[in-house]
């Protein structure tokens, strides 16, 4: 059943990859406009925040999205081909699902977020009036 949910997930994002990203161009929001004090403590917070994620991946778009609209500067890891970041992935968050949000807090511990309303929730919340 995993296979066939995995293989089912390749398939739309081979089929619709392209369009994934060209609707993602095309509609890119304009982004919140703040003050440079403030953009340059949003900017200082989100280096505690990496983005996991797939390039044709319509969750992940969905957070990307939010991220353009929110003037969020997240560092974005694609963790789709095998190698050191899907496993970094793996292993720090126990699935290899995307989108997955890394947040470290000031001790250096990690939490890793997944599902893109979650995401999305937990970005509107701390920055939507930063
Ligand atoms: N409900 C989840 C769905 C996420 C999802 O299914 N992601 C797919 C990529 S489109 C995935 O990571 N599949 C596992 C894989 O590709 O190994 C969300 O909204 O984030």
């Amino acid at each position: 059943m995993k296979t066939f949910i995995r293989f089912f997930f390749k398939t739309v994002r081979v089929v619709l990859g392209p369009v994934v990203v060209l609707k993602e161009t095309l509609t890119r929001p304009r982004g919140v406009v703040r003050i440079q004090a403030a953009q340059d403590k949003v900017n200082r917070q989100c280096k505690s925040l990496t983005l996991y994620q797939y390039k044709t991946c319509p969750f992940c778009s969905k957070v990307r999205q939010e991220m353009s609209r929110l003037s969020l500067n997240i560092q974005r890891i694609d963790a789709q081909p095998a190698g050191p970041d899907r496993q970094a992935l793996l292993q720090g968050g126990g699935q290899a699902k995307v989108p997955c949000l890394k947040i470290t807090d000031k001790a250096g511990k990690s939490e890793w977020l997944y599902d893109s309303d979650k995401i999305i929730a937990y970005l509107r919340g701390r920055f939507v009036a930063a």
